[in-house]
């Protein structure tokens, strides 16, 4: 499986550091929404969903969590622990969050706004429609 993962540029000096996230620059798709993940414990896991069609960059601004990718053939844990990286996320990718870090903010770009049926939260049907659909 092919992990996509950008690296965002930091300005840094004196004050701080700051890191732009532009449509067209970084991204290679139209952002149409951002929502952020906090407050979740260390033993919580999220996600167990895959999309259809929408297309994310998933970045961990402060501390760190995993994210379990699989595409119904392979699976791969990726940690996200820097706030100038972003792991691309496609449609068709069973996707799952855990051990979250304490203060950990995961910050989420996305193509699409918020779609309920765009999801599959059944992991037979994320396999069915892998199989059906490729
Ligand atoms: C994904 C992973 C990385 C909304 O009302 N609007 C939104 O834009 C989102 C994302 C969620 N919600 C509502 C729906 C649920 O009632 O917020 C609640 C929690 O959503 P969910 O259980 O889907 O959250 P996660 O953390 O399991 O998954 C989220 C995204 O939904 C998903 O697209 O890829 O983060």
């Amino acid at each position: 499986m092919e992990i996509i993962k950008l690296k965002f540029n930091s300005h840094g000096d004196e004050r701080g550091s700051l890191i732009a996230i532009e449509e067209g620059l970084d991204i290679p798709f139209s952002i149409k929404r951002v929502y952020y993940v906090f407050d979740t414990l260390k033993n919580v896991h999220r996600g167990f969903h895959s999309h259809k069609k929408l297309e994310q960059i998933l970045i961990c601004v402060s501390g760190s969590c995993k994210i379990l990718l699989d595409d119904g053939k392979e699976k791969s844990i990726v940690n996200l622990d820097k706030n100038d990286e972003g792991l691309y996320i496609g449609p068709d990718m069973w996707r799952e969050m855990f051990e979250f870090s304490e203060n950990a903010i995961l910050l989420v770009l996305a193509s699409e706004v918020y779609e309920e049926n765009d999801y599959i939260r059944d992991y037979d049907e994320f396999i069915s429609y892998r199989i059906n659909n490729n």
